[in-house]
């Protein structure tokens, strides 16, 4: 084996071995109960799978939606799996994660895989996935405007202390007014008017919700259009709310930037696209709030080699994950090898965005493949530089890589 090819190795081993502390998810705390997700239904109809699905799908999309989840998933291995190779990265993801579960879909149809999912017992189960993808702790993504999940929140439960509460706010920011009768509802007088009443009210309920689940930060994913300063609802609630309750609570505020919502609505949450985002908008936040933190992450490829001049910029900016398309081998390569060359090892290159429990294992597995190789490239360059890394170097590098920065720049464990 060359010099090169034992070094990728012994990257790849000590990568693999450091546990992840997975900062962006859609999984919930199992206390939650159906809404964790999980087994080979769900992981067929992933947003992801569904809009590749509809490349082939001859059926229209109104009789696709009105089937049950077994149908769909269905016609989506058919599609996808059957049809066609499953070379997409989503595709190789629900591949990874049978092959990991020791499960042999060439072996195995759908029927049988389905009957393994539903033997497993969920408590198990969750150790399992966990112990496979090495994961040590993850992010939810809590909306208190989700009916869902705010009711279990309200009663209180004993919480599964791996899963970490983030406080997502997408409908304060983008719907103000469509906000306003829910706050009402639930006790926060507010009304139309960007006035300070309305800022009290609107940071007691973020404080109340900030308290109530323990979030580590607050986020919002935001169109490509967003911009700040603006004459806008969202540019004035985060003037005057969100980042002065960060600054109160020593909440991070986290800009997911570039989605353009319902581009085909007929594909539901999976027709969603992507937008170069104006990152003079995070220019502006990270230069007039030197006393909030942010992180970003931009769902265009374009924006990446801004967003990590920004953050050479501004310390208290902290770039993060290769999000949904941009979470492809390729992509995901170039973007973590540039943040490496520029940033050094201060961000953090991934979270999973996983909506299905099962999918921590593919995402993290490829994800960790990434990474390696990418910090193998940095260190063979070292090598020629005359500074030869050695284990403990590699472990320190990939602990901060999966979630030490971030640890280290929330001043939170
Ligand atoms: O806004 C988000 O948090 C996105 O991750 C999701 O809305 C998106 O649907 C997704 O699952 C991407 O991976
Ligand atoms: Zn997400």
């Amino acid at each position: 084996m060359s010099a090169d090819a034992l070094l990728v190795e012994r990257v790849e081993r000590i990568v693999d071995a450091t546990p992840v502390h997975d900062i962006h998810t859609h999984l919930y705390d199992p206390a939650f109960g159906s809404l964790l997700l999980s087994g080979i239904d769900d992981l067929l109809v992933y947003h992801y799978l569904v809009s590749e699905s509809f490349r082939h799908l001859t059926l229209p999309a109104e009789s696709f939606w009105a089937a049950d989840k077994i149908t769909q998933a269905t016609h989506i291995w058919d599609a996808l799996f059957v049809r066609h190779s499953p070379v997409s990265e989503a595709c190789r993801g629900v591949l990874t994660v049978l092959h990991r579960l020791g499960l042999d879909p060439r072996r195995n149809d759908l029927p049988s895989l389905r009957r393994w999912f539903a033997e497993q017992s969920p408590d198990t189960h969750l150790e399992r996935v966990l112990k496979i993808a090495n994961v040590a702790s993850v992010c939810m993504t809590n909306s208190p405007f989700d009916d869902a999940e705010r009711p279990l929140w309200e009663r209180g439960f004993t919480r599964d202390p791996r899963f970490i509460a983030a406080l997502r706010i997408d409908p304060l920011l983008l719907d103000w007014h469509g906000s306003i009768p829910r706050l009402q509802s639930w006790g926060y007088a507010v009304t139309r008017e960007r006035n300070p009443a309305n800022v009290g009210e609107v940071r007691r309920f973020l404080a109340d919700w900030t308290r109530r689940i323990d979030a580590r930060y607050c986020m919002v994913s935001l169109p490509p259009e967003f911009a700040f300063p603006a004459d806008t609802d969202a540019a004035w609630l985060i003037e005057h709310a969100v980042l002065p309750h960060g600054r109160e609570h020593g909440q991070a505020f986290a800009l997911m930037l570039g989605v353009k919502r319902a581009v085909n609505p007929a594909l539901q949450l999976a027709g969603d696209g992507v937008g170069c985002s104006e990152l003079g908008a995070l220019r502006h936040l990270c230069a007039a709030h030197p006393d909030n933190r942010f992180m970003a992450t931009c769902l265009s490829r374009e924006n990446q080699h801004e967003l990590v001049v920004l953050a050479r910029k501004f310390p208290h900016l902290h770039p993060f994950g290769c999000w949904w398309f941009t979470n492809t081998p390729q992509l995901a390569t170039e973007i973590t090898r540039m943040r490496l060359e520029l940033l050094g090892t201060s961000f953090t290159p991934q979270h999973s965005d996983a909506r299905v429990l099962d999918q921590l294992v593919y995402k993290w597995a490829h994800s960790r493949r990434v990474i390696a190789r990418c910090l193998a490239d940095r260190y063979a360059d070292l090598k020629e530089s005359g500074w030869p890394v050695d284990d403990a170097e590699i472990h320190r590098d990939a602990r901060e890589l999966l979630g030490g920065a971030f640890a280290t720049f929330l001043g939170r464990p």
